[in-house]
């Protein structure tokens, strides 16, 4: 299934593959969404068709349960899951405490629920993704169409207020039109460089009317497997 592949591919692939075993027949497993966490479902169909795996895979966007379905996982939603044994997904990026920046691929609502109903979370990267200090990826966050300027102006007004960033959010497009995430709403993007207090802001922008979430998972991954360009893995 791997095949040639580059180095950047290789280093996802392997963090999916390693991922695998935490694992087992009969969990319920949360899907994440993104390049590296398709290479997750990859394996894991190829598990259910070759090695036996029974498995109830509960997507975290429409995306991959189309993929999921496509490689013969059995696909069920969070409420029939009700909770969850282990949820495996990428990052956009990860610091030391293993908090995270989500989102990128647009997906962050339902990946932020999935793995919050679940007894792990074991998050796959390859090794560019881990940082210092969060925020050198445009933070993500997740707002309902209404009023979406007037959210944005009131994000960027209170952002300065708590010196963390310069008037600088974009609206994420998808060609000419906004991106619309599998809820229907839009995503604006936070170009702060470095969040000092990660867990600070997550709370402040929950708290303004438009937001709906956001991108930053503050003490909800317990691992990181980490994938390297030459096949090394760890895992954190
Ligand atoms: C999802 O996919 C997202 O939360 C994250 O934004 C993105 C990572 O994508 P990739 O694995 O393609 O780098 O996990």
């Amino acid at each position: 299934m791997s095949g040639e592949l580059s180095p950047i591919d290789k280093a996802k692939f392997v963090a999916a593959k390693k991922a695998t075993e935490y694992v087992e027949s009969g969990m319920r497993v949360g899907m994440g969404t993104g390049s590296t966490a398709a290479w997750l479902v990859r394996c894991l169909g190829e598990m259910v068709r070759d090695d036996g795996l029974r498995i109830k895979g509960v997507p975290t966007s429409t995306r991959t349960a189309e993929l999921a379905r496509n490689v013969g996982i059995e696909v069920i939603s969070l409420d029939e899951a009700k909770w969850l044994d282990v949820t495996i997904d990428g990052a956009d990026e990860f610091d030391g405490d293993l908090n995270l920046i989500k989102g990128g691929g647009g997906a962050l609502l339902q990946e932020k629920i999935v793995a919050t109903a679940s007894d792990r979370m074991v998050v796959i990267a390859d090794a560019g993704k881990e940082v210092d200090a969060l925020g050198a990826f445009p933070l993500p966050i997740e707002v309902i169409p209404f009023g979406w300027q007037t959210t944005q102006a009131l994000v960027e007004e209170t952002l300065v207020s708590m010196d963390v960033l310069g008037r600088n959010s974009s609206l994420r497009m998808n060609g000419d039109a906004p991106f619309v995430t599998d809820e229907g709403n839009h995503i604006l993007d936070l170009h702060l460089n470095r969040i000092g207090n990660p867990r600070q802001l997550a709370l402040v922008l929950n708290q303004m009317p438009g937001v709906v979430e956001n991108g930053l998972f503050i003490d909800i991954c317990d691992s990181v497997v980490v994938g390297h360009g030459d096949g090394r893995v760890e895992v954190r």
